[in-house]
């Protein structure tokens, strides 16, 4: 079993009930979900919205490979409404966005996914709730734990 982070965000609809939905489909599709961070209030970064986020992070583990688990993300996605991705590159208000994070402790590069997430150091909102429940975890690209590497993040 491979243990795998995702972070999930949100910022249209009932925000609670969408990343509770995307967590019961994760634990249906992927595999166990072993850790859950809190809920986190956050504003939109990189782009302009008057929709605040509310974003977390899991951990699950799985059978699956990075591609499979990529897939399925896109496909819990597709099915808790989300229809459209960045717009011209310009990040765009979601229902849900579920995006992988680490996979044990692999290094991917593809067309189709960069493992690990290569902007997820730079982000607060991704940063923060990891650290909840992953502070340990040593980024295999940086060999530094994840808490030595929150608060290094761009913004
Ligand atoms: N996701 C983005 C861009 N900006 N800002 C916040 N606060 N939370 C996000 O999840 C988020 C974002 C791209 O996916
Ligand atoms: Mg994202
Ligand atoms: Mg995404």
């Amino acid at each position: 079993m491979a243990k795998v982070y995702l972070s999930l965000g949100t910022n249209l609809g009932d925000k609670p009930a969408n990343l509770q939905a995307a967590v019961a489909r994760l634990q249906a599709k992927i595999g166990n979900v072993v850790s859950l961070s809190s809920f986190y209030e956050t504003q939109p970064w990189g782009f302009v919205s008057q929709h605040s986020f509310l974003n977390a992070a899991v951990c699950v583990e799985t059978a699956l490979s990075p591609v499979e688990v990529l897939q399925a993300t896109q496909a819990i996605e597709r099915e808790l409404g989300r229809t459209h991705k960045s717009v011209d590159g310009v990040y765009a208000d979601r229902l849900i966005d579920l995006d992988l994070l680490l996979y044990d402790d692999y290094v991917l590069q593809t067309d189709e996914l960069t493992v690990p997430h290569p902007l997820m150091t730079e982000r607060a909102f991704v940063m923060d709730p990891l650290c909840e429940i992953a502070a340990d975890v040593v980024h295999p690209v940086f060999h530094r734990t994840l808490a030595e590497l929150k608060g290094t993040e761009g913004t």
